[in-house]
């Protein structure tokens, strides 16, 4: 018999859950059954999301708090296992992006970006996998990239923090492994979110350049993300550990094609 997909009863917290990628993979969870708890920094965002989420028959509840900053982290995720109950599945989804050549990059908008998008994930993995090791289960799903394999004119430091993630990703699999907490990422290829909104306009060439460059031919819908959330957040997936699974219309598995083929 397969093991369960099925989440109920257990808490989910997905950080920058407010919008994009964020909000698509806490709504598959609570499908699946879980109990869903998000963050952002702005109490505002916050507050827009929660009556969002709720238009969609899902209730969720929100914590403000700076996922860079330990004290913040440390101290909000004792509020919510007390108020909520212990955090059975973390996604690190909290993040931002900075397109700026290397040449040009100012080296504190670089620290900036390593602090959030791979600084913040050790932090939160630290103070939530406390509980996770303690109660002997537990679940960490870190938000890789593409950029966690390749470059890309602009990125780099975008690139050296989703690089570095997949092998915090690697490094907390093996140090939790034994205490049965799965430490996984979710490589996403290319979708249509407000992140990619700057890059995705009807003209610009690198939306075109996406869409020959990706197998499916398109840019993926946040709800692709789902399926795979799920399965890494459910007991079916109790002997993966340390893998990031790549959501990408086949981006990684091809050199790509030339224009118009
Ligand atoms: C870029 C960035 C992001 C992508 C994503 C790819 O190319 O500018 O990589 O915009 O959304 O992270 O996996
Ligand atoms: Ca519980």
């Amino acid at each position: 018999m397969i093991q369960s997909f099925n989440l109920d009863g257990k808490v989910a917290l997905v950080t920058g859950g407010t919008h994009g990628l964020g909000m698509a993979i806490a709504t598959g969870l609570a499908k699946a059954g879980a109990k869903i708890v998000i963050n952002d920094v702005f109490e505002d965002k916050l507050k827009n999301a929660v009556e969002e989420y709720k238009q969609n028959g899902i209730e969720v509840a929100a914590y403000s708090f700076d996922v860079t900053k330990e004290e913040q982290v440390k101290a909000s995720v004792a509020i919510i296992e007390e108020e909520v109950g212990g955090i059975d599945i973390l996604v690190n989804n909290a993040g931002i992006i900075n397109r700026t050549p290397a040449l040009d990059m100012d080296v504190s908008d670089f620290r900036q970006v390593i602090d959030i998008d791979l600084v913040g994930p050790f932090i939160m993995s630290k103070y939530v996998g406390r509980g996770m090791v303690k109660r002997g289960s537990g679940k960490i799903i870190n938000m890789c990239s593409m950029m966690s394999e390749l470059g890309r004119n602009s990125v780099s430091a975008y690139a050296s923090a989703k690089g570095g993630l997949k092998m915090l990703t690697r490094n907390l699999a093996t140090e939790w492994a034994k205490y049965n907490v799965q430490v996984n990422g979710i490589g996403p290829g290319y979708f249509a979110t407000s992140q990619t909104a700057p890059i995705r306009v009807d003209g610009h060439p690198f939306n075109e350049f996406i869409i020959n460059r990706t197998p499916a031919g398109k840019w993926g819908d946040p709800s692709d993300l789902a399926g795979t959330a799920v399965f890494l957040s459910s007991q079916a997936s109790n002997f993966v550990n340390g893998q990031v699974i790549y959501v990408d219309g086949g981006i990684l598995a091809t050199i790509g094609k030339p224009h118009g083929e």
